[in-house]
């Protein structure tokens, strides 16, 4: 397993579960000095810094980029794959597609979190259910050509009605026929939903592509009251090789939130 933090280049939404906050520079920078292997991306669009500076910084520092946040789309603009519009649902699509393509660039995935939805508001749960079925097969034949997985994420029941449990999320991909969608283990989500989170990861062990390492409160790693041994045995069980993935509060400070993760990354895989 391979160790990743997140930068999100999105200064109007600070106090957000990211925990590098600087400029790309300086954050990629911290990632290197820190020992992490790679950085997972929030922006605003499908680029980061100037032209060419992400692959010139990644490579100066030793970093992969672990995968691209698609959530600006939602937050920002408002657009999601269920929403009533077809217009809105348009705009949703082609904004991931656009994420698609630029992870693609340094072999990223492009993860779909928030971008999903909800149903009500004038769509019944099986139209939401058919909207993300057509947007999911789209994108992953988009994702497919490109060479990259693309990240589903079942998020906590506070945040969407869609798919909360990892199950349920797993039967809903089996039904697609697309094979290039994978899914997140963010434990923060799945600590609220599952009822045993070691058992949730071996259930839907083939398809787990990305880990959200993260604690009960959404602090970094060790900060709240997950047991992570039983977590990281269930991984080492699926014989996930993937990035665990520090989508966390920068509580108390971006710095100590990134100590903190990579602290306790070493000490869950030290006979790795
Ligand atoms: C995104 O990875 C996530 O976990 C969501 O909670 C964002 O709202
Ligand atoms: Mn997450």
């Amino acid at each position: 397993m391979k160790s990743c933090v997140t930068i999100s280049l999105v200064p109007s939404l600070q106090g957000g579960p990211w925990i590098l906050w600087d400029d790309l520079t300086t954050s990629c920078r911290k990632a290197n000095e820190l020992g992490f292997d790679a950085v997972e991306l929030f922006t605003e669009g499908p680029s980061a810094g100037d032209p060419g500076e992400l692959g010139t910084l990644l490579e100066e520092n030793g970093l992969a980029l672990g995968a691209v946040g698609t959530g600006a789309g939602k937050v920002l603009h408002g657009w999601s794959l269920t929403d009533p519009g077809a217009e809105i649902r348009q705009k949703a699509k082609r904004f991931i597609s656009e994420m698609i393509t630029f992870g693609a660039m340094f072999d990223a995935p492009a993860i779909i979190g928030s971008m999903q939805g909800s149903h009500g508001n004038g769509v019944s749960r099986g139209d939401a259910l058919k909207y993300l079925t057509e947007a999911l097969e789209e994108l992953g034949e988009i994702a497919s050509k490109a060479s990259v997985k693309l990240i589903y994420e079942p998020l906590n029941r506070y945040e969407t009605n869609l798919f909360n449990r990892f199950n349920e999320a797993a039967e809903f991909l089996d039904g697609l026929s697309t094979m290039a969608v994978t899914l997140l283990a963010d434990l923060f989500h799945m600590n609220i939903e599952e009822t045993c989170l070691a058992d949730a990861i071996r259930t839907a062990g083939s398809h787990i592509g990305h880990v959200h390492f993260v604690d009960s409160n959404r602090r970094a790693a060790g900060m709240g009251h997950i047991d992570y041994q039983p977590v990281m045995a269930a991984l080492a069980e699926i014989g996930y090789d993937g990035y665990l993935c520090a989508e966390a509060l920068p509580y108390p400070d971006s710095q100590q939130a990134a100590e903190q993760t990579i602290n306790c990354y070493r000490q869950c895989t030290l006979s790795d």
